[in-house]
């Protein structure tokens, strides 16, 4: 009966990392900012709710790119704090709430781009 228990109790537990990788292997988008260029490409990006934006950094040109999203109506509620990425790095986030996420570059004038959570 012991046996069987904890049979029961491995088999659950499997069960129970493998639906967490599936979660964790969920939809990711990418955006990337281009060698030599002040941009994130694609600009405006929609997603689904619970779906990973990861932000790329090609761009080998500046020392990195510091991002944060604007502040909503609730300041407590911005989605993105400051976030730097510097050549060759990676940075994702997971957006759970639909909504519009408006962010940018803290560094170059107009490097702008917008999240589109549905
Ligand atoms: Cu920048």
């Amino acid at each position: 009966m012991k046996k069987r228990m904890s049979v029961c109790y491995l088999f659950c537990l499997s069960m129970l990392i493998s639906a967490g990788q599936l979660a964790a292997e969920g939809v990711v988008h990418d955006v990337v900012v281009p060698d030599g260029k002040d941009q994130f490409v694609p600009a405006i990006i929609t997603i689904s709710a619970g779906e990973t934006v990861r932000w790329v950094n090609n761009d080998t040109h500046r020392s990195s790119h510091d991002f944060a999203s604007l502040p909503g109506p609730n300041p407590e509620n911005r989605e993105l704090k400051v976030v730097e990425l510097k050549p060759g790095e990676v940075f994702e986030h997971t957006f759970e709430r639909p909504g519009e996420y408006i962010y940018f570059c803290y560094i170059h004038k107009g490097m702008i781009g917008k999240v589109v959570v549905k």
